[in-house]
Order: structure tokens, then sequence, then C-alpha cells
């Protein structure tokens, strides 16, 4: 676990000032532009405050997203090491469902596999087989990112403390077995009104998208957190993320999966 250089009030305020931006629609200055020498341990502890904040205010956890997961989003946005943050119940929008853009910022789609487990998992030393044994199935889901920084512009710390980007998300298509699924091979294509967009495989992410809840796994482990059994993550954006705006009716595709679908209004 790295070091802390925020003390406690300072990272409570950060989490509320962050919180808010979302909350209140508006975007903010990245945070390490007043707090350079911030570290990932104090960047996680002001999103598991942001996860407390909600939940004290009675909305549930309902799952947790890795991000920054494959090449395309990590040289999208400048950065090369994978972030989770947590899901918040009312970011789940049903398949076919409308997305009320005034309550965000500037939103962008990204084409996701999400993974529901059936048993715990725990790092250290998660691998990807441990993940495979534990899933109980998995879906197409579509990501709604939304970072609260202007311009979209951050670095890892920020988005870290930013509960990485996470604002909405989408599942549908048809779930299957682990087994039953090529999830390498397993192509995506993302269309907006009708015009493909962005295309990608599932290996796009860490080689193969089981890995990424294996990271996950060993990420949490060193706060000491596990993966209850019977939780929902998305693993990261197979191919870079897309801007979207008000009007725009997005379709993402997924081989023998079925789609995914939304509209922006
Ligand atoms: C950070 C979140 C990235 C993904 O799937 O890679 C993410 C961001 O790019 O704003 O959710
Ligand atoms: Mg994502």
């Amino acid at each position: 676990m790295s070091t802390r250089t925020l003390t406690k009030d300072q990272m409570l305020s950060l989490a509320e000032h962050i919180e808010n931006a979302e909350l209140n629609v508006h975007d903010i200055t990245k945070v390490t532009n007043d707090f350079p020498d911030m570290t990932f341990g104090d960047a996680y502890d002001i999103q598991w405050e942001i996860r407390r904040r909600k939940e004290a205010r009675g909305n549930k956890v309902i799952g947790m997203k890795m991000g920054l997961t494959s090449w395309a989003k990590m040289a999208q946005m400048g950065v090369e090491t994978p972030v989770y943050g947590f899901l918040a119940d009312y970011f789940s929008v049903p398949d076919g469902g409308d997305i009320d853009t005034s309550r965000l910022i500037h939103p962008k789609i990204e084409a996701e596999v999400a993974f529901v487990t059936k048993a715990p998992l725990k790092g250290p030393g998660c691998h990807i087989g441990d993940v495979l044994a534990a899933t109980d199935f998995i879906i197409p889901a579509v990501e709604v990112i939304d970072s609260r920084y202007e311009n979209f512009k951050f670095d890892l710390i920020s988005v870290v403390a930013d509960n990485a980007s996470s604002t909405r998300f989408i599942t549908g298509g048809r779930m299957a077995r682990v087994e039953d699924v090529d999830l390498k091979t397993l192509g995506v294509v993302m269309e907006i009104n009708g015009e493909v967009v962005e295309l990608g495989a599932g290996a796009a992410v860490l080689g193969h998208p089981a890995s990424s809840v294996a990271m996950l796994a060993n990420m949490l482990g060193e706060r000491g957190e596990e993966i209850p059994a019977g939780t929902f993550i998305m693993t990261g954006g197979i191919t870079a993320a897309v801007a979207v705006k008000k009007g725009d009716n997005i379709t993402v595709r997924y081989q023998d999966l079925g789609s995914v679908s939304a509209k922006f209004v």
C-alpha cells in the first residue's frame, strides 16, 4: 500500500469536492494541480470515501469496474496503468433506455464485457484460472464515462480519485457461460446513429478480459478487500471511448451475444 500525503481533512474535503462535481454536473480542475504529491493510496482513499458518502445517502454499490485495461484506452488517455472504480445503483440504465445528458458533463461510451462471479476472489496471487473457475456468466455491457475534470484531461491519480470516471452503464444482449465463448476473439462493433465508429476484439483487454478481473482482485487485495460472490464487474473498454451528445442513438454489437443500445436525450 502506498504512503499517504493528505491529511484526513484534506482527503474528506477532496471527496466532497469531486462528488459534488458529479452530483451538480460541473467540471473541476484535476486534483493533482493543487496536491501534486498525492499518491495512489490518497486517491483510492478519496474514491472509497465517495463510495461511503453514496452508501450513507442510501445508494447501493452494485458492482465494480476496471478501466484503462486496453492499449486503445491507455493510448487515448496517455496513461499506462489500469485502475478500478465502483458502480452505484443509479448508474444502471436498461437496455434500449434513455440517458439524460442534462445529468452529464461530457459523456463518452465504451464497449466492454462484464463478468458476474459465483465465488469470492481474493488477491494477492489471483490469476486468470481462478477467475474463470469463479465466473457464473459473462454479459455484454456498455459503459458511459464522464470525467469530472476539465476537457476530460487527467493523470492516473486524479482519475482514481474521481472513481475512474464512472457514471452510467447498460447491460444487454445475451448472457453466456465463460466456457462457451472465446473471449479473446469475441468481436465488438460500436455504432452511433447507425455508423460504425469503433471495432475490436476481447483480447484488447489485457490479452483476455478475465485477466482484468484477476487484476481487480489483486488491487483490492492490497487494501484487504475481496470480490464477493455475485459481483458484477466491467472489465474495461475494448476500443477507444467515443464522445456522444444529446440525440445520439448508440448500439454495440457483440459477436453471438446480441447487442446493447441506448439513446442520449
Ligand atoms: C477512465 C475510465 C476508463 C475504461 O473502460 O477504460 C474506463 C477514463 O478514461 O475516463 O472506464
Ligand atoms: Mg470503462
